[in-house]
């Protein structure tokens, strides 16, 4: 019997073989079709293809600071392409229109990019740490070149982008390896951390609660309301006083709407001697709550706003991890293994949560990296894959750069250094002896402290945006399908 015929090879088909070497013929089906696209997009205009992107990062990693700075570097590009320049869309001067856009009523809050932006032009401020989810949405006008022969002739047609972004407190981070980890298991972990410098002095006043308890008998409100209080407390004090960021559940520390709910009333908790909990005892109600608690943050936060996205950056501050001691980065760079194994395109948790079969590969960044000269920078990205591994891509970033390289004499040795202006005015520099390491420093690394500054925000100009640091870099990697 004969075989059936090969299908005519389209256009991905043929720019494949290309590639691989042979030579492109030219293919008149594709090429009428994209003719007929950019045709039909120079007369009816393109409707608007939205473009999701998640930030996400630990609490304090500058997720607030990234997204404002993106929204007004972006709308002050298509006036002054310099500072983005590291899009080639907007270098090329493709990019025509940016602005705020505004949200349907059923969406989320609207991110405040209104005073983020009075706060850091007017009072130099930076923004408040986050308590709520909120969104951003930005529509860009990008005249992208239309293939084939008729597009050629037609020119460039216009490309309306709709480009969503998600801000939320980085505790709710933690949250999300906790799918499909039991309450048994998350109990035993969190038992067992608890035991170990600097946890276990803050966590006595809770284990001393737990200590007379018996998790069968028959659960108690003020029992239950009691633990959960000591509980938030050593978490609290943890991060807080301890620079920790293994913290969870992340609602205990930012509860937003769902403070006062009762399904918070829960805590890590041993298993009954036997292994068996009798109904309505205090274990089986605990896990009963952990167990609401997990589907409520898939429910209203994971599936509606983090599940849907085509595109990850991940931010990371690597600074206050090396700053703050040998125990705050070991528990940053856990945090991190456990996020990093969470948003794994294979077996991750959009995968557990069969929401998505595709997630595209996140972009890590190093945020704040004006803290080092740019000799160094390569080093903190180079640190940053060390700890989150080989699933993408990893830069160093600042997305508003608050200090100039400079050098200094530092007992005798000349070392290089950045300098800025404070919070509540002065000039410091700031350094790193021996230089950002590339890989988990020696204990021996960490007996140095520092005192890492906070730098007062730069100043923002409405015709160019905010000096930054590689933000356009960052984009290019998570967005190519749009800023190429
Ligand atoms: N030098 C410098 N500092 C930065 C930069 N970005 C953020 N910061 C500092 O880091 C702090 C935290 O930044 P945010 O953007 O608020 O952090 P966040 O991730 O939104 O934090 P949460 O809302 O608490 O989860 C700011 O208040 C600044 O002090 C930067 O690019 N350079
Ligand atoms: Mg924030």
């Amino acid at each position: 019997m004969a075989r059936p015929l090969p299908e005519p090879a389209g256009g991905a088909a043929r720019a494949q073989h290309a590639r691989g070497g042979l030579i492109a013929v030219p293919d008149p089906i594709a090429e009428a079709r994209a003719a007929a696209g950019a045709l039909r997009r120079l007369l009816l205009g393109a409707p608007e293809e939205t473009v999701r992107l998640a930030v996400t990062g630990l609490s304090r990693a500058g997720k607030t600071v990234f997204v404002t700075a993106l929204a007004a570097n972006l709308m002050a590009a298509p006036r002054d392409p310099r500072r983005m320049a590291g899009l080639p869309a907007v270098a090329e001067g493709r990019v025509v229109a940016v602005q705020e856009a505004g949200l349907t009523v059923t969406d989320a809050p609207l991110f405040p990019l209104r005073s983020a932006l009075a706060a850091l032009s007017g009072e130099a401020r930076w923004p408040e740490p986050t308590t709520r989810l909120t969104k951003l949405a930005l529509s860009l006008e990008v005249m992208t070149p239309s293939p084939g022969w008729l597009g050629r002739q037609l020119g460039p047609s216009r490309r309306a982008v709709r480009l969503e972004v998600v801000d939320y407190p980085g505790e709710w981070l933690l949250d999300l390896p906790l799918l499909g980890r039991s309450f048994e298991a998350w109990s035993a972990a969190e038992l067992a951390r608890a035991e170990e410098a600097p946890r276990a002095e803050r966590a006595a006043a809770w284990r001393g609660a737990l200590a007379g308890l018996d998790p069968q008998a028959a659960a108690e409100h003020a029992v239950l309301a009691r633990l959960a209080e000591a509980y938030t407390l050593y978490l609290r004090r943890c991060r807080d006083e301890a620079g920790l960021a293994l913290l969870t559940p992340g609602r205990f520390l930012n509860p937003d709407a769902w403070a006062g709910m009762p399904f918070l009333l829960f805590c890590p908790l041993p298993l009954p001697a036997g292994g068996s909990p009798r109904a309505g005892s205090l274990w089986a109600t605990m896990r009963a709550h952990y167990d609401e608690y997990l589907r409520r943050t898939r429910a209203e936060f994971l599936a509606p706003h983090m599940a849907r996205f085509d595109a990850q950056i991940v931010l990371v501050d690597l600074f206050r991890a090396l700053a703050s001691g040998a125990a705050s980065f070991a528990d940053t760079r856990s945090a991190l293994a456990d996020i990093a194994a969470a948003l794994r395109p294979e077996g991750g948790w959009l995968a557990r949560l069969g929401l998505a079969r595709h997630p595209p590969r996140p972009v890590y960044a190093a945020t704040k990296a004006d803290y080092v000269p740019e000799s160094q920078r390569g080093q903190l990205a180079a640190l940053l894959r060390h700890l989150v591994g080989g699933n993408g891509a990893t830069l160093a970033v600042a997305a508003a750069a608050c200090t100039r390289d400079t050098t200094l004499e530092d007992r005798g040795r000349t070392v290089e250094a950045v300098e800025g202006l404070v919070e509540g005015g002065g000039r410091e520099a700031f350094w790193f002896a021996g230089g950002i390491p590339v890989e988990t420093p020696s204990a021996a690394w960490f007996d140095r402290r520092y005192a890492v500054p906070v730098f007062a925000p730069p100043a923002i100009d409405p015709e160019r945006g905010l000096r930054h640091l590689n933000l356009d870099r960052v984009l290019a990697a998570a967005l190519p399908e749009v800023f190429a």
